[in-house]
């Protein structure tokens, strides 16, 4: 067992266009923002994302994510002129607003990842993990933090059967590569982020693994965790739908956060956030528990 405070130690803050940083300590939350009509547990149902971003960041995120395609199993692709037009004004508005939080856009499109970028967003978070070749090269040219997350297949056919040798050597050893693949062009080595992708082209067997080995993912870079409300926590529920996964989803941001995690990426983030503040109390690292 590791120990909780060895874990903890937070990485060096991310750098972010315009001289910002993100301080990676506690660890943080990302609120989850979906521009989307048909995301798995809250599609079509934020009626005002700018409003309910400004309330995420209010409640404590660090992170406010704003994604414009839903990579749901079975989800189909957007085309990318809708993607860019669900996200882009949301990003304006947070921007044109003075959001006190880092944007980041969850898109597999490097032409939606340029166009948010251009409206301010900090961070791209690609749930291919850099699939598209030019996205690597895109963040580089806005000098834009990453995260690269692991996804066997695509949304579309994920989760028919995911099969690995070896689930956790499998994703660090993509989580590495495509790690690399971001600093060759030009991505600054501390501003890349790696997410094991819980869900993705994984079975329960496989996210439970995949948490239950952590440290090993949090070794290659700052490490991104989102658990919330996905289906590993209804099958361990005993077949609870999402609305009824809040309590079940913090018991893994609190085990992700004492096994290496420097971001827990939730729908629900008061919660998190209290929690969170929580386990930084107990392990009384310097500073973590500050408001
Ligand atoms: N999970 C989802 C989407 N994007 N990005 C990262 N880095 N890590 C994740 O675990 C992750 C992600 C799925 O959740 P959600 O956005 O709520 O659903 P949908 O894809 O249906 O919009």
């Amino acid at each position: 067992m590791p120990t909780i405070t060895e874990p903890l130690r937070a990485p060096p803050p991310v750098p972010l266009p315009g001289g910002r940083r993100l301080v990676l300590v506690g660890p943080v939350v990302m609120g989850v923002v979906n521009v989307t009509p048909d995301s798995f547990s809250d599609g079509g149902r934020i009626a005002d994302p700018v409003a309910h971003a400004r309330a995420l960041a209010a409640e404590g995120a660090a992170i406010i994510d704003v994604g414009g395609e839903s990579t749901r199993p079975g989800a189909a692709p957007v085309p990318e002129d809708e993607e860019r037009a669900r996200v882009v004004p949301v990003i304006e508005a947070l921007v044109r607003g003075g959001l006190p939080v880092p944007i980041s856009v969850d898109t597999r499109k490097p032409g939606v990842a340029r166009a948010a970028l251009a409206a301010g967003a900090a961070l791209v978070n690609d749930v291919s993990g850099l699939g598209d070749p030019d996205m690597a090269r895109v963040a580089a040219a806005a000098r834009a933090a990453v995260i690269v997350m692991h996804m066997q297949g695509t949304p579309e056919t994920m989760q028919a059967a995911p099969t690995y040798a070896d689930v956790v050597t499998e994703v660090a050893a993509f989580l590495a590569e495509r790690r690399a693949r971001a600093v060759a062009a030009g991505v600054d080595p501390a501003a890349v982020l790696v997410d094991p992708g819980l869900g993705f082209g994984k079975t329960v067997e496989h996210n439970l693994t995949l948490l239950r080995h952590l440290e090993r993912l949090a070794a290659i870079g700052p490490l991104v965790v989102g658990l919330s409300r996905k289906s590993t926590l209804g099958h361990v529920l005993g077949g609870r739908p999402p609305e009824g996964r809040l309590a079940g989803g913090l018991g893994g941001a609190v085990w992700a956060a004492l096994r290496g995690a420097s971001v827990i990426r939730t729908h629900d983030v008061l919660p998190t956030v209290d929690a969170l503040r929580v386990v930084a109390a107990i392990a009384d690292r310097e500073g973590a528990h500050a408001a």
